[in-house]
């Protein structure tokens, strides 16, 4: 087996994909990777994502690494900052940050045949030769900024949730929200008791349901830290509850969708009493198809007299505010746009350039594929987290992660320990692979409305449709018959 020098890793991306991926290469003993960061600071979303009321609407206790749990989440739904210190103590506990490189863009990658090796381009011209690579990169990174005619004549202040500008002083500011997704159901209720007029913009009505945040009390956290069988029952339970109401959430049934229906609906009764103003924010499309939202203060904040739902379309944007197609000005003075991200997995990153010269995108024209979510037949060496047909609607992402992580350390040692050149998916087994997910996706839920789950043409290649369960058992395990392995 060659030295650990001898076997570059490049890790792209210092979200909780990559640093997960570092921290389990250590714990195999495998100490020659590089993590490369675009940004300044570690994190991913919970670095970029700072807007009033940021927070996870997954619980704490199954949104953490599970080999990193944590007994100290001050409630049970963390807010990002609280989720990004968790981040940072692990960077730090794992002495990570001597393996990182930040302000480091990865802008090329290309694949020699030869030598079984990626040559990635970094930023500044300079490459860096990797015998595999593991793209943590995210894929709701980037901002997705709508095309309003007249974006440009606003002359008050203007941002994205997810790169909020704290210069910025709400207090007795009129605001405009553009979007009603899961990033504005936490920033309207922040917000709404501060500004002096919130005109919320709504184009499609979300299902929201009940949160039931609390916060933990000290002797609870001190309980937990002593105990740590009763941390891991905890997430248990919260695990195996989210992975059971799962089927309300992704199965095509009118008979579950209607105990989401219920279940919203009681949340809407119980927070907003104006019967005209329920059935504005009543959607009117199946329970599921877009994300469920969790809230238990969203919808209230529509009661208050200073918050404005419009649902009005959004006609153009003025030097003063937002006009209506019926005519009114919406003044502000600021102008958030909860408008959600572009879809990373649409294509790649950056030039990825594989076996024989074709490139990722070229290899997802028809839409994103991988076997697993995570490796790609031509691409060899190369492991995706949280790749395509790999998101939950239903529960922790990281469940995924976790086993997108252990499939790729199984390549990585069996590449070590075999002196093997390269490890590629046949392509057999990924097209075997995603018909059967693509077969399944007819008996889920988000076919039948609009949302970013969906490619231009209908596709989904974003969500696993299933049990987060079930993936994992599917792609921890390297199934070595499932991939070419190529010698020196
Ligand atoms: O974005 P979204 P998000 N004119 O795409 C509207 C994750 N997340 O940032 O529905 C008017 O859901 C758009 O309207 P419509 C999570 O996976 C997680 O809220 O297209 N409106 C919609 O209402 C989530 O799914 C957490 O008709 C326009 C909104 O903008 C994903 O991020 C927290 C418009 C966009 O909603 C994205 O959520 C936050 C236009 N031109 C986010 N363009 C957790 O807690 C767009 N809209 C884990």
């Amino acid at each position: 087996m060659p030295a650990h020098t001898d076997f570059p890793i490049a890790i792209i991306g210092a979200g909780f994909a990559g640093i997960g991926a570092a921290i389990q290469l250590k714990k195999a003993g495998i100490h020659s990777f590089t993590i490369f960061e675009r940004a300044s600071e570690i994190g991913g979303t919970w670095r970029d994502n700072t807007y009033p009321g940021a927070a996870c609407d997954v619980p704490s206790h199954v949104y953490s690494l599970s080999f990193e749990q944590n007994p100290s989440w001050s409630r049970r739904y963390a807010s990002s900052w609280e989720i990004q210190e968790y981040l940072l103590g692990v960077v730090d506990k794992h002495e990570l940050r001597e393996r990182m490189r930040l302000h480091t863009e990865v802008i090329e990658a290309r694949f020699d045949e030869e030598t079984g090796t990626w040559i990635l381009t970094l930023n500044g011209g300079e490459t860096f030769t990797a015998r595999a690579v593991i793209a943590g990169v995210g894929g709701l990174v980037d901002p997705s900024y709508p095309n309003i005619p007249g974006m440009d004549a606003f002359e008050g202040e203007m941002m994205h949730t997810a790169r909020w500008n704290h210069d910025v002083d709400l207090t007795e500011k009129r605001v405009a929200v553009i979007g009603t997704g899961a990033s504005a159901v936490q920033v309207v209720p922040s917000i709404a008791p501060i500004v002096s007029v919130l005109s919320v913009f709504q184009r499609t009505p979300a299902w929201v349901v009940g949160k039931f945040d609390a916060l933990y009390p000290n002797w609870l956290r001190r309980f937990l830290a002593r105990a740590p069988f009763f941390l891991r029952a905890s997430r248990f339970v919260k695990y195996w509850t989210s992975e059971l109401r799962g089927p309300i959430v992704f199965f095509n049934s009118k008979l579950l969708s209607r105990i989401g229906v219920a279940l919203s609906m009681w949340n809407l009764r119980r927070q907003v009493q104006d019967p005209e103003l329920r059935k504005r924010l009543t959607p009117d499309f199946q329970f599921g198809c877009k994300r469920v939202l969790v809230s238990d203060d969203y919808w209230a904040s529509f009661e208050r007299e200073n918050v404005d739902l419009v649902t009005d379309s959004i006609q153009g944007i003025e030097n003063k505010g937002i006009r209506t197609r019926d005519g009114r000005l919406h003044e502000a003075d600021v102008l958030v746009l909860a408008t959600g991200f572009k879809l990373g997995l649409a294509t790649a990153p950056f030039p990825v350039v594989g076996r024989g010269g074709r490139t990722l995108d070229e290899a997802w024209a028809g839409g994103a594929v991988a076997y697993k979510g995570m490796t790609v037949a031509g691409f060899p060496n190369w492991f995706i987290m949280m790749g395509p047909n790999t998101g939950p609607g239903h529960t922790s992402v990281l469940v995924y992660t976790e086993a997108q992580i252990s499939h790729a350390l199984q390549a990585i040692k069996k590449l070590m320990a075999e002196n093997l050149k390269y490890i590629d998916v046949r392509q057999e087994a990924q097209d075997e692979y995603n018909a059967g997910i693509q077969k399944r996706m007819k008996h889920m839920v988000w076919g039948g409305c609009k949302s970013w789950y969906l490619d231009d043409d209908g596709s989904n290649h974003s969500l696993y449709p299933g049990f987060a369960a079930e993936y994992v058992v599917r792609a921890r395990r390297l199934r070595v018959e499932d991939y070419d392995t190529v010698s020196f």
